[in-house]
């Protein structure tokens, strides 16, 4: 766990559409009509009414994000943003990534979120590869942290503990803890 200012900044394995907090991010695809992956599951966790809501919303850009409403799940807010898929690290990829987590945490802010829970965006079937994903999650949050007073958690949710050990050594390496 890292904190910086008021924000506590953690990563835990977890399934996201379980998690109390106030916006969920979903990974999703340009269409935001669903898919599989976390996409899949935020969708069958929220019941139909998010996709009635995302059917007017007209898309979504790659590097963007849009904000709908929680419906069944806990947290009163889903963010959608589209990741990239890999291609080999030449066609803006990190960019985009970066992007992806920037415009979550604007939409964030003008929802009044105090706590937002991110997947491991474009680490699924989008293929970006992990340790190079993380490290831009990590960066990009902490980078933007000073525009962002009001937040008080940040979570990375991790499918699995594989995921989890990379983020705890991308957060324990900005702590001053050695990496192991
Ligand atoms: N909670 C937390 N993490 C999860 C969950 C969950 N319930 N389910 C999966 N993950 P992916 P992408 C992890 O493929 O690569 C969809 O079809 C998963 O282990 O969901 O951005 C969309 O509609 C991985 O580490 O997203 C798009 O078409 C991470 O979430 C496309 O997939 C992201 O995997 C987006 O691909």
């Amino acid at each position: 766990m890292l904190t910086i200012g008021i924000c506590r900044i953690e990563s835990r394995v977890a399934d996201i559409t379980t998690l109390d907090v106030d916006a969920i991010v979903n990974a999703a695809n340009t269409s935001l009509l669903g898919g599989g992956g976390v996409d899949g599951a935020i969708h069958r966790a929220a019941g139909p009414d998010l996709l009635h809501e995302c059917e007017t919303l007209g898309g979504c850009a790659t590097g963007d994000a849009k904000i709908t409403r929680g419906y069944r799940l806990r947290a009163q807010h889903v963010i959608h943003t589209v990741g990239p898929v890999w291609h080999g690290g030449g066609h803006d990829e990190a960019r985009l990534l970066a992007s992806c987590y920037q415009r979550s945490l604007a939409c964030a802010r003008a929802a009044d979120v105090r706590s937002i829970a991110f997947p491991a965006i474009s680490c699924g079937v989008y293929h970006f590869p992990a340790d190079d994903a993380v490290a831009i999650a990590t960066q990009t949050v902490i980078v933007a942290l000073p525009d962002y007073p009001e937040l008080e958690r940040i979570i990375f949710a991790c499918f699995d503990d594989a995921m989890h050990a990379r983020y705890q050594r991308e957060l324990g390496a900005r702590t001053g803890k050695p990496k192991p």
